[in-house]
């Protein structure tokens, strides 16, 4: 055996040419996801009667805060990730009586294609909203965790955000959370484990995560929300095959979507299911696209039906 192979030069160019069709494959299958997200959101929007706003608007000062009441608090949580191999950040939300000595419910609520463990509190100013949900007498007081559900090594939202390797990681973090950050929330408060005290709940790609893994773990979760859920959510029969199943386990199934956001048809898709196996739902159409003012008025209504 020759110790050293020496490839003519115009292997050497080959290999140049494999490497540089490879990377522009590689962009292509990454251009198409952000084209097919173009074509998903300039879908059709055709309104049933249904699909109609159930709420009375969000209150202007829902999110201003006030000195007269008790705080909660945000902080950050680090878990070591069991199907990544890596330590994962997620943002904890306690709320103003914590303490260890009381087991709480648990809202576990995720993020869009594009955000992170930080998304929720950038724009929704959460623990404002809890607190003063809570003083009023409105909330249940929960703990609420914001993961970042894009579960491999480098999570950021960075580069090519559709790219197949982003979506699979959102897919991904189904195990992690039921097998990694569940138990590690659980072990470090003062968390109920009962399945009557986990919702779930998430906006866009997080909406089609809570669905999925939601809807495909009713011994883990009793409460499901989906907003403004994303093409990752699995067709209805999928989601829910065995309606009577559905109806025995669950405490609350949301769904929402903005009426000018194209994604709608995915969340019409899934109500409509719900009606006719006549599963119980709260379905809110508000006037919006899909943008951050529909999520927060969503988060706003829906703590005040979680856990009661
Ligand atoms: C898509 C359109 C939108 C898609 C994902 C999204 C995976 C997600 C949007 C968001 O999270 O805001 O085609 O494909």
């Amino acid at each position: 055996m020759p110790r050293h192979i020496r490839f003519p030069r115009f292997c050497n160019i080959k290999l140049l040419g494999l490497v540089i069709s490879l990377s522009s494959l590689t962009c292509l299958i990454a251009e198409e996801g952000a084209e097919e997200a173009k074509r998903n959101f300039a879908r059709e929007i055709v309104l049933n009667e249904d699909d109609v706003t159930i709420f009375p608007a969000m209150p202007e000062k829902a999110t201003t805060p006030q000195d007269n009441i008790a705080h909660g608090k945000l902080e950050g949580f680090i878990y070591t990730s069991e199907i990544v191999g890596t330590q994962r950040k997620a943002t904890v939300y306690l709320p103003p009586s914590y303490n260890e000595e009381s087991s709480y419910p648990v809202l576990y609520l995720l993020h869009g294609i594009g955000g992170d463990e930080t998304e929720w509190s950038r724009f929704a100013s959460p623990d404002v909203m809890f607190d003063n949900l809570i003083a009023s007498g409105k909330m249940t007081p929960m703990i609420v965790v914001m993961p970042n559900g894009r579960a491999r090594k480098n999570d950021r939202a960075e580069g090519e955000i559709f790219s197949k390797e982003n979506v699979d990681a959102f897919a991904r973090f189904e195990k992690d959370l039921l097998n990694s950050l569940m138990p590690a929330i659980e072990s470090s408060f003062s968390a109920s484990t009962k399945r009557e005290d986990r919702a779930i709940a998430g906006l866009s790609m997080g909406g089609g995560q809570s669905l999925n893994f939601g809807l495909g773990n009713l011994d883990a979760f009793a409460w499901v929300a989906g907003m403004s859920s994303a093409p990752n959510t699995k067709p209805p029969e999928e989601l829910i095959p065995d309606p009577q199943y559905a109806k025995k386990q669950l405490k609350l199934l949301y769904l929402s979507c903005g009426n000018k956001d194209g994604l709608i048809n995915f969340s019409q898709a899934v109500q409509r299911y719900a009606k006719q196996h006549d599963i119980d739902h709260y379905w809110n159409v508000e006037s919006n696209g899909h943008e951050p003012k529909e999520w927060k008025s969503n988060l706003y209504h829906l703590a005040q039906l979680l856990f009661k």
